[in-house]
This record gives C-alpha cells, sequence and structure tokens, in this order.
C-alpha cells in the first residue's frame, strides 16, 4: 500500500499557509536568513529544471528555519521580454493576458511542490508597479552620466527583429531562435557599465561563490594592463592609437592592422577615392561573426587601405592594413603587428609577404627569419632596438613604457573586455525607457511624477517589421515637458536583463510606492544569504547585478559592495544523456511526478540523484527508489505508531548491545546528515545517511521481545528521521511528526543534534575473506592485536573449511573492517 502523500501534502500545505509559516518581516529578535532562487519567465510550465533549483533553495531555507533563523524566500516572475512576447504571438493574444494567466498556472504548480515561498511579497517585473522603478533608476542612472546613447554597429536577430547583447549572441546565432545574427548599424541606449569595470574586477569580496563562476566573471571583464602607442598618419593629420600589453616590440612593429569597422577606415569608405573591392572586402568582413574572426585557428584576411603612417619611437613608415582578426571593441580597435612575435601577425604576414623584424632574441638557440615557423613569442633579450637593446624584455616593458609617456609617444594604460551595455530593445514587451525626443530640446527625461510611462495596451503585437509601438499613435505623440512642443516617446524598451538587475532588492520592501524599496529594509535583508540558479547566468545576469548593486550602494539606497553572498549554480537536469528541452522531445512534465508520487518524492529524488551543483540524470527507477524510501519511513512508523507515542517522553539508562547499536546508527545519522548539509550542501549524502539508518532499523523483526530500554532507543531512532529528511520531504515529516503526539510543527523543535558518546564504538566487526571472498564475520573489541585476529579467525568453523588443505600463503589485516587469508 502507497501511503497517502496526495492528502498530507495539501494538508500541510494548507497548515503553512494558514499559519503563514513563510510570510515574514523585519525582526529583532532573530538573525535574517535571505535565500534566493532565481525567479522563472513565466513561460507556463515549471520544468524539471525548476523543481530542481527550488528543491535545492527550498532544503536550504528549511534547514535555517529549522535552525532558529529569521527565513526570507521570496519568488516572483521575471515576465517581460521576447519569450513571453514570442508566447503570446504563437497563441494568437496579448502578451499582458498570456503573461498573467501563465502565472496563474505556473503558481499552482508551485504551490503543489510545497516550497516555503513568502507569497506575500511575489513581484512580477511587468506589472506597472514594478517597471515604474526600472524607469526611475534609469533616470538616476542618467543623471549620474552613467547612460548615454550611440551610434554602433550592433548584433540583430532578423526573426526576432531586435537588437541582442553580445552575451546573447551564440556563435552567431540567436540565443533565442538560433537564427543568423547580422551586423547592424544603429541609435541605442547604452549604460556606462565600464565606469565600475575596475570595482567589478575585484573578486575578493565573495564569501562563498564557486571558482568557476569567479573565473568566467574574471574572463569576461578581462581585465588587462598595457599601454597606448600614438601613430600619426602620413600627410594626413589623424593619429590612429593601438593597444598593446607588449611595448617590448615596439622596434618590431611592420605595419598596423585595424578592422573595417575602424573610424578611419569608415571615413575613407566614404571617400570618392575608395576602390570598389576595398569597399566590397570591408562590408564582408563586417558581417563575418565577430568571435569567429577572433578565433585563433580563422583564416587571416586583409587588404592594404592605401594609407601610410608613422612608428614614433623610429620614424619608421608602415602600411596601414584592413584585417579581419582585430576587433572594433577592443582596446582602441586598432593593433600595432609585430609579425615576428605575435602568431596572428605571423600568419598573417607570411600570407600577404610584409616584412618581419625580430626584435627579441631567444637567449637558448638563434632566431632567423628564413628558419622561423611560426612567432617567437616567449621572452628574451631585445635586438634591434636601440638603446635598449641587450635588455631583458621583461624587464624593458616599464622602461620603454616610461619612455613613451615622457616623450608623449603613448601612457599606460588598463584596459578592460567588458563593453558598455546596450539596453534598447526594439520589442513591445519590455519597461518604455523613459524619454520624450523633442527636435528642439533632444532627449528629455520623462518628470518623476509622470512615471511609469505605461506600456500602451491596444497595441497590434506580432511579428512586425518594426517596433509595434510605432503604431501606438495616442501614446507615441506627446508634448515636451521641456518646451511644451510636440515631441516623442522613445520607443525602444529595455532589455529584461535590467529588470532582474535589483529584483532582488525589491523583495525587501515590494509594496513600496514612493521609492524602489527603502534604505530600512534593504539594511535588513540584504544581502542575499544564498543565491541559487544556473551557470548560463554566470556573466549576464550576475554581473549585471552586481553592478546595479554598486550603483544602488552609490546613491545611498544599499548599503555593502556585493548583492550574493553564497552562490550555488545547480547542474542540469539530463535525460538519455542530454539537457530536457522541449526540443529534444525529452521532457518529464513534475506535475505527471507529483500525481503520481507526490511533491516529497519528486524533491527528494531531485536532490538524492546527485550533488546540487552535478548534473542530475534522470531516471525513473531513482524516482521510484524515492518514493520507496518515503513509504519505508511511513510503513515503519504506522506500523509502531502506538509504541512511538507512548515511548517518546520516557528515558532509559540501561544499555543492552542492541541499544549500543541503535544509539550508534542514530547519531552517526544525525551526524552526517547535518554535517554534510551544513558544510557543503551535500544533500545526496546527507539522504543516503538517513537511508541507511532506515535500513538498520527495519532489521530488527520483533519489537515484542525487546527490553523497555530497546523500546526506547528504537523509538528515539524513529524520531530523528523526520527532523533529518524535512528539509527535502516536509510534508511527510511534519505528518509523521504530528501522528507521533507532538503538537508544534516540527521545526521549531530545532535540528537535532548527536551525541559523540555514542559514536564511540566498543566493538568492531571484522570481515574475513578466504580468497576475497567472504566467509565469515568476527566481532572484537577494537584494539585486538593482530596475532588475536588471526588465531580467532582461523578457529571459526567455515573459515577452516574454505582453506581446506591448502598452504597459508598469507593474512592480510585491514584495521577495524577486513581480515583477508591468502591460500
Ligand atoms: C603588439 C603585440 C606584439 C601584441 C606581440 C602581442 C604580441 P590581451 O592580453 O588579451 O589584452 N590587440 C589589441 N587590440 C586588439 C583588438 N582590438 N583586436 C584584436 N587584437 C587586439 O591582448 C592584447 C594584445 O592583443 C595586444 O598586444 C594586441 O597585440 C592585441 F608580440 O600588440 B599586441
Ligand atoms: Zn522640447
Amino acid at each position: 500500500m502507497e501511503y497517502p502523500f496526495n492528502e498530507i501534502e495539501k494538508k500541510w500545505q494548507n497548515i503553512w499557509s494558514k499559519k503563514e509559516l513563510f510570510i515574514v518581516r523585519e525582526r529583532d529578535d532573530k538573525e535574517k536568513y535571505y535565500v534566493l532562487s532565481m525567479f522563472p519567465y513565466p513561460s507556463g510550465v515549471l520544468h524539471m529544471g525548476h523543481v530542481s533549483c527550488y528543491s535545492i533553495g527550498d532544503a536550504i531555507a528549511r534547514y535555517k528555519l529549522m535552525q532558529g533563523y529569521n527565513v526570507f524566500q521570496p519568488m516572483g516572475y521575471d515576465s517581460f521580454g521576447l519569450p513571453a512576447e514570442n508566447f503570446a504571438i504563437q497563441h494568437n493574444t496579448h502578451p499582458r493576458l498570456s503573461t498573467e494567466s501563465n502565472i496563474k498556472v505556473m503558481r499552482e504548480q508551485f504551490d503543489r511542490l510545497g516550497f516555503g515561498f513568502d507569497w506575500d511579497r511575489e513581484i512580477s517585473t511587468c506589472r506597472p508597479d514594478y517597471y515604474k522603478w526600472n524607469q526611475w533608476l534609469f533616470k538616476r542612472l542618467y543623471e549620474k552620466n552613467l547612460v548615454y546613447r550611440k551610434t554602433a554597429f550592433l548584433n540583430w536577430c532578423e526573426n526576432c527583429q531586435t537588437v541582442l547583447a553580445n552575451e546573447q549572441v551564440e556563435s552567431n546565432t540567436c540565443w533565442r531562435c538560433s537564427s543568423q545574427v547580422i551586423q547592424k548599424e544603429m541609435e541605442q541606449w547604452f549604460i556606462r557599465i565600464t565606469d565600475y569595470a575596475e570595482e567589478l574586477a575585484d573578486l575578493t569580496k565573495f564569501v562563498d561563490w564557486p571558482e568557476r563562476v569567479l573565473t568566467m566573471q574574471a574572463n569576461w571583464i578581462g581585465k588587462s594592463h598595457g599601454t597606448i602607442i600614438h601613430f600619426k598618419l602620413k600627410d594626413e593629420e589623424e593619429t590612429v592609437s593601438v593597444f598593446t600589453t607588449r611595448p617590448d616590440t615596439i622596434f618590431g612593429c611592420t605595419y598596423l592592422a585595424l578592422p573595417p569597422e575602424h573610424p578611419l577606415i569608415v571615413k575613407w569608405l566614404k571617400e570618392d577615392a575608395v576602390k570598389p573591392e576595398f569597399k566590397e572586402f570591408c562590408n564582408k568582413i563586417v558581417n563575418q561573426d565577430k568571435i569567429e574572426r577572433s578565433a585563433a585557428e580563422t583564416t587571416k584576411e586583409g587588404m592594404f587601405s592605401g594609407h601610410y603612417c608613422v612608428n614614433p619611437v623610429n620614424n619608421e613608415i608602415v602600411p596601414i592594413w584592413v584585417t579581419n582578426y582585430v576587433l572594433m571593441d577592443y582596446g582602441t580597435g586598432a593593433v600595432m603587428a609585430v609579425p615576428a612575435h605575435d602568431q596572428r601577425d605571423f600568419e598573417f604576414s607570411k600570407k600577404y609577404e610584409l616584412p618581419m623584424r625580430i626584435v627579441i632574441s631567444n637567449p637558448n638557440e638563434e632566431l632567423t627569419l628564413e628558419t622561423m615557423q611560426e612567432a617567437y613569442i616567449e621572452p628574451g633579450i631585445l635586438v634591434n632596438s636601440q638603446q635598449f637593446d641587450g635588455m631583458d624584455s621583461e624587464e624593458s616593458k616599464p622602461k620603454i613604457s616610461q619612455w613613451m609617456e615622457e616623450n608623449k609617444f603613448g601612457e599606460l594604460t588598463i584596459n578592460y573586455r567588458l563593453r558598455d551595455w546596450g539596453i534598447s530593445r526594439q520589442r513591445y514587451w519590455g519597461t518604455p525607457i523613459p524619454i520624450i525626443n523633442c527636435d528642439k530640446c533632444g532627449s528629455v527625461l520623462v518628470p518623476d511624477e509622470d512615471l511609469p510611462v505605461e506600456l500602451p495596451a491596444d497595441v497590434e503585437v506580432g511579428r512586425t517589421t518594426h517596433n509595434p509601438l510605432l503604431s501606438a499613435t495616442d501614446w507615441l505623440n506627446v508634448t515636451c515637458p521641456n518646451c511644451g512642443g510636440p515631441a516623442q516617446r522613445e520607443t525602444d524598451t529595455m532589455d529584461t536583463f535590467f529588470d532582474s538587475s535589483w529584483y532582488y532588492a525589491r523583495f525587501a520592501d515590494p509594496f513600496n510606492d514612493k521609492e524602489p524599496f527603502s534604505i530600512q529594509s534593504s539594511k535588513y535583508w540584504l544581502p542575499v544569504d544564498q543565491y541559487i540558479g544556473g551557470i548560463e547566468h554566470a556573466c549576464m545576469h550576475l554581473l549585471y547585478a552586481r553592478f546595479f548593486h554598486k550603483f544602488m550602494r552609490d546613491i545611498g539606497l544599499v548599503k555593502g559592495d556585493e548583492p550574493f553572498a553564497r552562490l550555488l549554480t545547480q547542474g542540469m537536469v539530463l535525460k538519455d544523456g542530454a539537457k530536457m528541452s522541449k526540443s529534444k522531445g525529452n521532457i518529464v512534465d513534475p506535475i505527471y511526478i507529483i500525481d503520481r508520487y507526490g511533491a516529497d518524492t519528486a524533491r527528494v529524488f531531485m536532490l538524492f540523484a546527485s550533488p546540487p551543483d552535478k548534473d542530475i540524470e534522470w531516471s525513473d527507477e531513482g524516482v521510484m527508489g524515492s518514493f520507496r524510501f518515503l513509504n519505508r519511513v511511513w510503513r515503519l512508523f504506522m506500523g509502531n505508531i502506538e509504541l512511538i507515542r507512548s515511548y517518546k517522553e520516557k528515558q532509559s539508562d540501561e544499555v543492552t548491545p542492541l541499544t549500543k547499536k541503535l544509539r550508534f546508527s542514530t547519531h552517526s545519522a544525525i551526524k552526517k546528515a547535518t554535517e554534510d548539509v551544513e558544510n557543503r550542501m551535500q544533500f545526496n549524502t546527507a539522504i543516503a545517511a538517513v537511508m541507511e539508518h532506515l535500513n538498520n532499523l527495519t532489521g530488527i523483526k520483533d519489537l515484542t521481545k525487546l527490553s523497555e530500554g530497546e523500546k526506547v532507543a528504537f523509538v528515539e531512532a524513529c524520531l530523528v528521521i523526520p527532523r533529518l529528511i524535512y528539509f527535502y520531504a516536509p510534508h511527510i515529516s511534519e505528518e509523521l511528526w504530528q501522528q507521533s503526539g507532538y503538537e508544534e510543527l516540527i521545526h521549531s523543535y530545532g535540528i537535532v543534534e548527536y551525541d559523540p558518546e555514542f559514536l564511540v564504538k566498543d566493538s568492531v566487526t571484522y570481515v574475513i575473506q578466504v580468497q576475497g571472498k567472504i566467509r565469515g564475520k568476527l566481532e572484537v573489541s577494537p584494539d585486538t592485536p593482530g596475532e588475536a585476529l588471526k588465531e580467532e579467525a582461523l578457529a571459526q568453523e567455515n573459515v577452516i573449511k574454505f582453506i581446506g588443505d591448502n598452504a597459508i600463503k598469507k593474512i592480510v589485516i585491514i584495521k577495524n573492517k577486513l581480515i583477508n587469508i591468502v591460500i
């Protein structure tokens, strides 16, 4: 018979909700603990990835609850953005309607899983009471000169009809729809996140973030120390500045490499004299995938621009080439090419027969241009470098840079790979940027009292070739707040990553209509103590949120420098080795599992299958295993419920072999099942410890034969189980606890603690093997000497039988575990 999970789960969900167990307020008598799992897109269904993420969050939340913290675990919906808009288009409805109805459905699914969320603080980013504060924050950014508008080549998805951030382009395809991304030149709004690059690059303030995420962020921010060197054009006014990390190679520069997007090239392309093949070549490169362009193995391509410049250090005339391997958005967007010492330049020069010059000699082997098969990129001794000849190349770097600074040839600099954040999207379903464009006054901010600028409701959403907001003429045409003349609203909407950059702080004070949240609330709740989400957010979301936190700190909204003290990136849910996804058709619906086995089983499976940061391979067998486990716990209690009730408060000093065994099992289970959570969040091994303990209990066949003291120990052993699985299977735990005769909710009894006294073994069991096969067991005191062990083992009947007439070669003893007899 299966245990009545359905009834039990509903019952306890109602009780928790009636008792407002997870509804929190700021209080002085308890320390707060803020657990946050990344909020979902309201796509309409919860998938197993959600169940996995939220099961982890809830396990941590309930553990902290049991520890006595004021636990805060809010939830909401990241409801703006393309997925919601595309969903609406597909289902021929308006995104507001489909989003709200999706939220309703998801909320029901959330409820069935029994997660301890503070639903009184639900937020949904597409609601005006939330996005009003997006607009308010945008204005504050603008006032701090952290917002600007510029024309730029941008990643454009023709299918989604929108601009994509670099992070949203995956090998030249759109991260959402996988269609080809092209480069389009457009006016865009940018956030000057690079102003915070230096602080963002400082990753030392984290209490506990996975190394992998820190590395990804460090690479994304890409801090590098280098030198900018200025090359004057020959017979022309302008200067080209290059960024290099190898000033020691300046005397080996034989050409300059520029991308077709470089302002100089763009200017030359507009001149009448420009050659058609040059124009064509530049066009071709502009539309090549940027990531591919910069990959080491990509074939280098280029064309001479017809222009020359002058190397400031030796007045040499060097040609300027347009190439595919230099990118506009790194450094200064121009490279001094040193073919003898840079592999890309080397390959390029070989291909186009450009001159090379060795300026770093290899101390171990003579380099010659004729015999070089690749660039020499190691340090060495400077040659052909005038007054620096003979110097060690590493030592020469600061000296050459300093000399260049003194002579105004260039200057030291720190460069970041991080780009400013383009937030403009040409779509309907996002926060309107609170700007009014006036012919006379330019871009004018919408006054605070006119916020929010609400999205007009009656807009035809579909696969239009333009921004749908352009057709909302009533909404579009306004008077300029500055001069009162006719003006138009900005129709770009914000990237949804803007919405999710500060939602964790809004949860602290979600109904505030005077400010995004009060400083008092953020001081109490922030930072998030434990954040949980997918590794795919390592760069975008987590970086933007860190930026916002620092900005909000600088305008006095929050204290502290970082938003998330501890981060856990959960693994993916796989089926048949592949990520569970609609497109692969390998989805298992969480609701089906809950209907059939209950939420507790689904949650236990998720957490038992693997450590939380590792991928979970879906297995029906595994789900069944978790279900059987909970059923066995249920039967253990129901089969002995009278005994449990009447013995639960009894104590006994009686010591028998069985009380010793029981208490050893109980206290080892407590130790493992709490320490693995506390120290490492290894829920899988914690659950395994309880399973092992359960096996020890169900091994006792006839309870009527137990002495009084043994019954007491047995009941103790039973009662720790619900207290140890509460974090994963809260419904059944509460029920068993109540059935056992306790009146309060289980968490209020606190985390059960082990007593080390019971973990001291006064006997150990040796397994005896003959030729590697188990032939017997031996129970002895832990310090029995080897000779005595051998004697006792060899005296056993079964052992004698299997040794037979054979001679004993040797006896291997592994202390407190094994005696192996080799014959
Ligand atoms: C001359 C040179 C000589 C370089 C040499 C390397 C070796 P990191 O360390 O990643 O910052 N570079 C600069 N701007 C670039 C751009 N926009 N696109 C492609 N490459 C660019 O890399 C700095 C080096 O990358 C710079 O140092 C520059 O090449 C190249 F023997 O300058 B180097
Ligand atoms: Zn105006």
